[in-house]
């Protein structure tokens, strides 16, 4: 079971993030749950306030690190049962490693991830010095919030767990598995506005069909990721 624990001022935004499709089927299944957590509900500031005015001045806030520093210990105390090695508190930055497959590959193999959404200019340093284990980026852009981010991983590394995804659904032929591009695919109608599927495809010979796909998918790699061939992904 992955319990995957999010600390965020719009708790509101996950409502429903464990409603639909493998996600759903995931919790049903009891292979992982998703707890939201309000960052104001620890904040010790009579006005509930987890900004305040940067030192040394400059323009926008920044998120407090007691907030989150109590938020981050209280559900560490509810999950006094996990494996510390199994835990990871994660921050969700610009400025942090940016997210790969095998990066959600070893996420869906802890027992507990703590995600820390930030919001305004960013979090105090102090939160990178005291509190994350992880800092992880999405991708080189600035968003409103971290809470899209948290998505992304609650996305990406609930499907990775045992018995989420079913039988029927492989996620062992895809994209960045095998560090290649996924090979194209086609289902009915046969012809499409003149565009007949590949011969191949419909012949029954899965070793031809196997061979056709390797190529495909080596030459859209080349031709749209290059960078792919070389790295280990
Ligand atoms: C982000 C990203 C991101 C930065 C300021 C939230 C925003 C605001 N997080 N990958 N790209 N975060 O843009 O993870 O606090």
């Amino acid at each position: 079971m992955l319990k995957i624990d999010i600390i965020t001022i719009f708790p509101q935004l996950f409502t429903n993030i464990t409603d639909f499709g493998v996600i759903k089927e995931g919790k049903a299944k009891k292979l992982c749950e998703v707890n939201v957590y309000n960052l104001r509900d620890f904040t010790i500031d009579k006005h509930k306030k987890v900004d305040d005015r940067p030192y040394g001045g400059g323009t926008g806030m920044v998120m407090a690190v007691q907030p989150i520093d109590d938020a981050v210990n209280f559900i560490k105390s509810k999950n006094k049962t996990v494996n510390k090695e199994f835990q990871k508190v994660i921050l969700l930055s610009p400025q942090g490693e940016t997210l790969k497959q095998k990066k959600l590959k070893f996420l869906s193999t802890m027992e507990n991830i703590i995600i820390i959404c930030g919001r305004y200019e960013g979090v105090d340093e102090r939160v990178r010095l005291l509190v994350s284990d992880l800092e992880i980026s999405i991708g080189d852009y600035i968003l409103t919030g971290g809470e899209i981010p948290a998505m992304v991983i609650i996305d990406g590394v609930i499907r990775l767990l045992e018995g989420v995804v079913g039988k029927e659904q492989s996620i062992i032929h895809e994209s960045f598995e095998n560090n290649l591009l996924d090979f194209p695919q086609y289902t009915r109608p046969e012809i499409y506005k003149g565009i007949r599927v590949p011969e191949v495809l419909i012949s029954g010979n899965h070793k031809e069909i196997e061979k056709w796909r390797k190529e495909k998918s080596l030459e859209s790699t080349r031709e749209k990721r290059p960078d792919l061939i070389d790295k280990n992904y």
